[in-house]
């Protein structure tokens, strides 16, 4: 009533925006103003994910929510409200799974300069710690590790003085860029050296068995950054500097598996001429025209590190949990029991999950459940699992929770029998045998199998309208009953 007589209600057409379009908040889709629904991902406009609902962040006052004002707010002020206090104490027994966390990981953002959203936002961390709090994983089952500053000299056991430097002198802008799509604003360098400290000590504490596991929710992820380069959303190489944390706790063996939907060229490159690191990698690639290119299977290290990258590179999107476990089947645990690495990490992006916006695949939580499981029965738990990419936030906190729920010693159980590869999947697993194959074991049996699906594959395939994500059918289907 007052209102309406003081007029606050009435615009004057001046100032009216003319909103064309939204952005969906669960996967930064754009959408016509008169849609309620996103068309890509069905999350509803209004739906509330992150204010209101299982996926938000607890507790933080507006201001500690507020870019602006929390500029003004000391660091300990800003701990005061920290969602999830640190738990952790040194003496914690060796079965506990470690979460490492800190809220000023989401001060990293993009200042707005652009049309369209940056993927790579501090909402991801938000939805995954909510969803992983709604599922009943955090309270009583994880405890929490104090995060920390990685140090400038542990920087550099994987990066080169001037790239620190440049890091570090993006502190110094409102906003910089490294290339079109790598963006720093006052807190990056801050938000990088607390991701890459918090890999660092999670991997120490697996390693002196304080822990043993931990999940590391981390950004800005790392596995582009090259030593001397940021790149592809990364500062730091995170998973880089924990095996180098693994090595230096003395594990003398260390695999880091890569099931982000881009390629880790960072981290390959970093050990390229390195046998103490093995880097195995699925990726979509694309013939090398999916980003960021790199990552064929004839890559497979230099040097002393000759044999020592494993990539897997999926020639189109659309992949999904039967190729992933196929390509874990038939190569990378064969290899990985062969090289019994004494630490593992996996460079865990969750940007080939179904509803990805940037990865175009289709793993589900169940997918990376099973991956998880497979690594963790051979390293009897003892993993860390560092968060790349991952950008619709409804798929990233269901597959983080399903991770999670694997590190806390609940298996998914049994690969299902049924799941077959497609020709896609088979295509790029047999090539990466038959290149493997020249330093590693690879069962010939199964070389031979494969080779037989492959040829029998490739007839169907030209029938099929050559359509590559058709599913080969097993030997089993092929076979009659005898008798
Ligand atoms: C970490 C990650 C993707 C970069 C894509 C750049 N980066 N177009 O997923
Ligand atoms: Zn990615």
């Amino acid at each position: 009533m007052d209102e309406e007589e003081d007029g606050k209600d009435w615009k004057s057409d001046v100032n009216v925006e003319i909103m064309a379009e939204w952005f969906c908040t669960n996967c930064i889709d754009s959408n016509p103003d008169d849609e309620s629904c996103c068309g890509q991902c069905g999350e509803h406009r209004n739906s509330g994910i992150l204010e209101q609902g299982y996926l938000a962040s607890r507790d933080l006052p507006e201001k500690a929510n507020d870019m602006e004002q929390r500029k003004d707010m000391s660091d300990s002020e800003i701990k005061l409200h920290l969602t999830f206090p640190p738990l952790w104490t040194p003496q914690t027994d060796a079965a506990s799974t470690a979460i490492g966390f800190d809220e000023r990981m989401l001060l990293h953002s993009e200042v707005q300069t652009k049309s369209h959203p940056h993927p790579e936002r501090p909402d991801r961390l938000r939805a995954i710690m909510g969803g992983l709090s709604a599922a009943g994983l955090f309270s009583g089952l994880c405890c929490m590790i104090p995060s920390r500053e990685a140090t400038l000299a542990e920087l550099e056991w994987v990066h080169s003085h001037s790239h620190v430097e440049a890091v570090e002198a993006t502190s110094l802008h409102e906003a910089s860029y490294f290339g079109r799509d790598t963006y720093a604003n006052n807190y990056s360098a801050l938000a990088a050296r607390l991701a890459a400290g918090t890999c660092i000590d999670l991997m120490t504490a697996i390693v002196k068995g304080q822990i043993l596991n931990g999940f590391a929710l981390v950004r800005p992820p790392g596995h582009h950054a090259l030593s001397a380069t940021a790149m592809g959303f990364c500062l730091h190489n995170n998973a880089a500097l924990a095996a180098k944390a693994a090595l230096s706790a003395g594990a003398k063996k260390v695999m880091i598996i890569d099931w982000d939907v881009h390629h880790g060229n960072g981290t390959q490159e970093i050990f390229d001429s390195d046998s103490s690191v093995l880097y195995v990698s699925l990726h979509r690639h694309q013939a090398g025209f999916f980003y960021p290119g790199t990552g064929a299977a004839s890559e497979v290290g230099i040097k002393d590190g000759e044999g020592f990258s494993v990539n897997i590179p999926w020639p189109c999107g659309g992949i999904g949990d039967e190729d992933y476990l196929f390509a874990f089947q038939n190569v990378i645990m064969p290899i990985v029991e062969q090289f019994a690495p004494d630490a593992t990490i996996i460079s865990a992006g969750f940007d080939a999950a179904k509803g990805d916006p940037l990865g175009g695949c289709q793993v589900t939580p169940s997918g990376y459940a099973h991956m998880t499981q497979l690594l963790y029965s051979l390293m009897k738990g003892k993993l860390l699992v560092v968060l790349e990419g991952g950008y619709n936030l409804r798929s990233i906190s269901a597959s983080a929770a399903a991770v999670l729920k694997v590190l806390l010693g609940v298996s998914p159980g049994e690969i299902p029998p049924s799941w077959q590869p497609t020709f896609a999947g088979l295509l790029a697993v047999s090539e990466a045998c038959v290149i493997q194959s020249r330093y590693w074991k690879i069962d010939r049996m199964s070389l031979l199998n494969m080779q037989m699906l492959l040829s029998a594959a490739e007839t169907k395939f030209k029938e099929n309208k050559n359509d590559p994500r058709q599913p080969v059918s097993g030997p089993q289907a092929e076979d009659q009953p005898q008798g």
